[in-house]
């Protein structure tokens, strides 16, 4: 059992985009981060060696700020960037070998689209559930069908862990997602593709609560 408040980590999860030219995953991390980001993840589809500074750089910035990094999908990144933990798709590697190679303190969350996929999903090796899209979102293009705040309550009464709400999420809808009992909520685009990533990221925080919840 971890020590750490899990749910509350969960509170304001920021991913990176790896497709946001005005706004580059360090700048992200840093402007997620100083607008109360309580969990990163670094989500690079097309990861090399040449993105090694940046994940380091990013790796350097949680700890700086006592926030868990967590890598998708990627096991072999997580163990060379001693990153907290990893979160896999249905199609990744299992959370059980996740969970043997990264031991039994790495923060490890599984994608979850709907109560088929939660019944025959092996949580016994998780710490949470990542469920989407909520809303209509131009992220994540093999998204599965939109669920909504219904479908979203759903998996929240349903799963014996704690929820993320991840897809199309904005500060004028995390209340109602936060209002389902989730944990949290994930986002990208609201922060990695504004206009202004900083504003949104004020306003996101504010929106989770995140400063009267550390009161
Ligand atoms: N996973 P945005 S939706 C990475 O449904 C991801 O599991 C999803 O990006 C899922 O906040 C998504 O820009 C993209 O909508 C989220």
């Amino acid at each position: 059992m971890k020590c750490r408040p899990l749910r509350k980590m969960l509170r304001f999860y920021f991913i990176t985009d790896d497709n946001a030219p005005s706004c580059p995953p360090i700048q992200q991390t840093r402007i997620a981060l100083g607008a109360g980001a309580t969990m990163i993840q670094y989500r690079n589809k097309s990861f090399s060696d040449a993105f090694l500074p940046e994940i380091l750089q990013i790796r350097w910035l949680c700890s700086e700020w006592g926030i868990p990094l967590v890598i998708n999908d990627d096991i072999g990144l997580a163990e060379r960037v001693g990153a907290d933990g990893i979160h896999v798709g249905q199609e990744d590697i299992s959370p059980t070998v996740a969970r043997q190679r990264l031991g039994g303190e790495a923060i490890i969350g599984v994608s979850v689209s709907n109560l088929d996929e939660l019944r025959n999903t092996d949580l016994s090796s998780c710490d949470y559930i990542g469920t989407g899209p909520i809303f209509p979102t131009g992220t994540k293009t093999d998204a599965k069908a939109v669920k909504g705040l219904s479908g979203l309550k759903a998996i929240v009464d349903a799963a014996p862990l704690p929820v993320v709400a991840i897809g199309g999420i904005t500060a004028h809808n995390t209340r109602a997602c936060l209002d389902t009992g989730a944990a949290g909520i994930a986002v990208i685009s609201f922060i990695s593709r504004a206009p202004d990533p900083k504003a949104n990221a004020v306003v996101l925080g504010q929106a989770c609560g995140i400063f009267e919840s550390h009161q």
